[in-house]
């Protein structure tokens, strides 16, 4: 399970600079509106000192973090849903994409040109959402068209599908998100449609995402944007990417504040409701991400395909006790470490051993 997290905004607030300083990849910055045309994909390690901390404790030859991929996508402006400037090209790469980082401009320079003539994070986020609701709202319509026949034909699926997109259309007509229609919705069979839906239309509004402020270290202008259920950071991006490459103390002698990558990359796994457990042992030690909630079977699913069906018991013990404990067979010894079944639910942290019938 890798994630994706597509960078939007206008154009000219900084989003190749953080997709820069994220990836260390070598993008186009620059000041003007639309430098980034086509998408650039990059892969992010998740950084985890619980990793570090097991590897060492194992003395595994090999460590395995997470990985995150970021998307560094055009700018959208005004009228972008009826194709102004790089109009739909961008809609097909968020549709892509897990999560989405609304980056606006917080910061005063007059010597970076904004597209709106002003600093106003909050109308920025309100050009950015409102776009992307008019294009969802063109993409349900269209497929509510195509369902009225199915479910005039008799399909029971496609009359609980004309019900639910009716919701969003109505939703996204007074002003809200496809993401929190959706998830409202209860009832079995009303659940496995949503799941289809979101399959099928990527409707781009559907999915969750985090405000970025982009700051200068001086001030904050505008007022603050805020999306329910929405993650939220600012941060100087200008200066993420200046402090690129420095370790923490060294970026302290610098006199630069402390990176705030890592927070944006943890906040993005709490907005998405990601947990992350481990294995570890001589040859490697490796972090996982699944969804909380997930249950052993499934976690170990993640590992192997077959290790879900397959699944017997697994031993599981939280990372910081495993290392309290000195070694695996002490945690077992000590009565610290639990052996489970199919139903155990995994929790952030844990470091898991699957006893499999593959
Ligand atoms: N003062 C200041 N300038 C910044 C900051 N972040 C980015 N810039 C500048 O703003 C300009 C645009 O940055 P980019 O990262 O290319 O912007 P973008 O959002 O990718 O723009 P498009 O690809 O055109 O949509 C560049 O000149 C950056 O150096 C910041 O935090 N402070
Ligand atoms: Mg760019």
């Amino acid at each position: 399970m890798s994630l994706s997290i597509g960078i939007v905004g206008l154009p000219n607030v900084g989003k190749s600079t953080l997709f820069k300083a994220l990836t260390k990849k070598e993008v186009l910055i620059a000041n003007y509106p639309f430098a980034t045309i086509d998408p650039s994909v990059g892969v992010v390690e998740m950084p985890d000192e619980r990793l570090d901390k097991l590897a060492d404790f194992s003395g595994s030859a090999k460590k395995i973090p997470a990985i995150i991929e970021f998307v560094d996508i055009a700018g959208l402006v005004r009228g972008a849903n009826k194709g102004e400037g790089l109009g739909n090209q961008f809609l097909a790469n968020i549709r892509e994409v897990d999560a989405v980082v609304y980056v606006v401009r917080a910061f005063e320079d007059p010597n970076i040109h904004h597209v709106e003539a002003r600093v106003d994070p909050k109308a920025d986020i309100d050009i950015l959402t409102t776009e992307l609701m008019l294009k969802d709202l063109e993409t349900a319509e269209k497929h509510l068209g195509k369902v009225h026949k199915d479910a005039r034909a008799g399909s029971k699926e496609a009359v609980i599908e004309v019900e639910i997109l009716e919701k969003i259309k109505k939703g996204l007509e007074d002003g809200i998100m496809a993401y929190k229609t959706l998830e409202e919705i209860s009832g079995e069979a009303q659940k496995a449609v949503v799941e289809k839906l979101r399959r099928e239309l990527q409707l781009l509004t559907s999915k969750r995402g985090i405000v970025l402020m982009n700051i200068n270290n001086t001030n904050v202008g505008g007022s603050t944007p805020h999306i329910e259920g929405f993650g939220q950071i600012a941060m100087n991006i200008h200066g993420e990417l200046e402090g690129a490459g420095f370790s923490g103390d060294e970026r302290r002698e610098l006199g630069l504040a402390p990176s705030k990558l890592a927070d944006l990359i943890r906040l993005a796994y709490e907005t998405l409701g990601l947990i992350t457990f481990f294995t570890t042992g001589e040859d490697e030690t490796r972090a996982w991400t699944v969804n909380t909630g997930a249950l052993a079977p499934q976690a170990a699913g993640v590992i192997h395909t077959d290790f879900d069906e397959k699944f017997i018991r697994a031993d599981v013990i939280r990372w910081d006790k495993l290392l309290g404990a000195g070694s695996w067979p002490e945690s077992k010894t000590k009565g610290i470490m639990q052996t489970v079944g199919k139903d155990y639910e995994i929790k952030d942290g844990d470091v898991m051993e699957v006893k499999h019938g593959a």
